[in-house]
């Protein structure tokens, strides 16, 4: 998993630094005052970066670029132009977003999980492709959401829905700044938040923490992003 590469680079680099250290008691002299101070220094760093206070990313976070060819991206894009989104709606509230959802469909308003319409041929293969990143079954991929983002939209702070369970999400067009911050309110200041470059044509993956303990956002994007969201059915 990306985090535990993550830790294991920290530790490599920490090892490293430390590794340099002991080359103070074989210095004498002026030179010895120097190497002394540069150690301490690099000490200093190591102890700033040996306990980080957040982890990098949110267990359970999981993102990869390239996760689809330009040509894919081509025929996703030709797909999304020949289905009709309409406005997202949030107990009355337009965003700017649009939408269009398959499969099975959570309404806010009733706060239920409806069967929906057919997922479209035109995305099946990026089913498939998520299914098998994700070791599920294509039948386990229970929604396909389609969304656009104008330039200037935003997905404001969120946790999914609760019959979903991992939550796969392919960006189309133009790059965002996805952010995750702590789900309990307590737990939730400046330094909690962690924005993640995400660029198009990437594949992102929540579950285990990232998907139960956090919220996550879009902030304003700067030219019109499509993403399509990939949600298994909690079993
Ligand atoms: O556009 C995205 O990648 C995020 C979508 C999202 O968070 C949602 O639909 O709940």
């Amino acid at each position: 998993m990306q985090e535990n590469r993550v830790e294991i680079g920290v530790f490599i680099q920490q090892a490293a630094a430390v590794a340099k250290l002991p080359g103070i008691v074989l210095a004498t002299g002026r030179w010895a005052g120097t190497i002394r101070r540069k150690a301490q220094r690099r000490k200093l760093l190591v102890m700033n970066t040996l306990f980080p206070t957040e982890p990098t990313v949110p267990q359970g976070f999981f993102y990869t670029s390239g996760f689809i060819t330009e040509s894919e991206e081509d025929q996703l894009l030709k797909a999304i132009a020949e289905t009709e989104l309409h406005t997202f709606n949030f107990h009355g509230y337009e965003a700017k977003r649009k939408v269009a959802s398959f499969g099975y469909d959570w309404s806010f308003e009733s706060r239920e999980l409806s069967k929906g319409r057919d997922i479209p041929p035109a995305f099946l293969f990026l089913v498939s492709r998520v299914a098998e990143f994700l070791k599920v079954k294509e039948e386990e991929v229970g929604e396909l959401l389609v969304t656009e983002y104008p330039e200037g939209a935003v997905i404001n702070w969120h946790r999914d829905a609760p019959p979903f369970d991992i939550i796969a999400g392919i960006s189309l067009l133009a790059d965002c700044s996805f952010r995750f911050r702590p789900y309990e309110k307590a737990r939730q200041s400046r330094k909690s938040l962690i924005s993640i470059p995400v660029s198009r044509r990437s594949l992102y993956v929540m579950k285990g923490e990232s998907r139960s303990n956090w919220e996550h956002s879009i902030s304003p994007v700067k030219h019109t992003r499509y993403s399509i969201t990939l949600r298994t059915l909690r079993k």
